[in-house]
């Protein structure tokens, strides 16, 4: 029997949820096979968009078919080898790759491996043409201070440019490192601690969060984060950019 009993930290609110691993139950997907794959946010909560955990104990293979939707893939741990368009594309751990919409993206994934994938309808502009497909390692990508925060740092990891409607980034602070103020933006997020942990303010309630705890943050969710403990919370976390209301 789960020690829980009855519990969990899983909260699903009006304007956020906080979806804590221990009520994970698996979805399955034609085609795709030796995943275990949990869609933790998506449109059936409320949310503009789904964030996708997918666990391969064993090797496994994910696709999406070619239509409206683009992908941002992250590898937190392991490996796969990520087609779109003609070129197979080999991620390892901390790779990432924005596949824009219009192509099939299919993604063979490595034994031991966990990624989070974001999938959202495109947002074209007349004028502005579309975003490329763009890949690279996290461990390649400069960390800046956030607004002047040493000890508060994001990595942004797809291309800050117009044609993008997503933005993918990582955010790392140093325990007792804040973000400075209760943002509330237009912006929604989905987001997954990689590491650490800390305080959560979303709405008016604060959580406990650590590693492996999934937020979704609705458009204007008053939200603020606080890292504790002994080491460093990282974060990573995508936000819809670049497109008038
Ligand atoms: O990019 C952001 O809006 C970021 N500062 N938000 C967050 O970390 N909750
Ligand atoms: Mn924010």
């Amino acid at each position: 029997m789960s020690p829980l009993f009855g519990s969990t930290r899983t909260v699903l609110a009006a304007r956020h949820a906080l979806i804590a691993p221990d009520g994970h139950v698996p979805s399955d997907f034609p085609g795709w096979s030796g995943l275990t794959t949990h869609v933790i946010i998506s449109p059936a909560m409320g949310a503009g968009f789904s964030q996708f955990l997918i666990i391969g104990k064993t090797a496994g293979i994910a696709s999406f078919p070619a239509d409206e939707h683009e992908h941002a893939v992250y590898i937190e741990s392991g490996g796969a080898q990520v087609t779109w368009g003609d070129d197979p594309i080999h991620l390892a751990q901390g790779g990432f790759l924005f596949a824009p919409a219009g192509s099939e993206l299919r993604i063979e994934v490595e034994a031991g491996s966990r990624l989070t994938i974001y999938r959202k309808i495109f947002q074209s502009v007349p004028g502005i043409g579309a975003p490329p497909m763009v890949h690279g390692n996290s461990a390649e990508v400069p960390s800046e201070p956030f607004l002047g925060n040493e000890n508060a740092r994001l990595q942004i990891l797809l291309p800050v440019d117009p044609r993008y409607d997503l933005a993918m980034n990582l955010f790392t602070y140093q325990p007792g490192a804040t973000l400075p103020f209760v943002e509330t933006h237009i912006m929604e997020h989905g987001l997954l601690m990689l590491a650490g942990q800390g305080i959560y303010r979303l709405e008016d309630r604060y959580y406990p969060v650590t590693a492996g705890d999934a937020i979704w943050m609705a458009p204007y969710c008053p939200q603020w984060f606080a890292a504790i403990g002994d080491s460093p919370a990282t974060y990573l976390y995508h936000k819809d950019i670049h497109r008038l209301p």
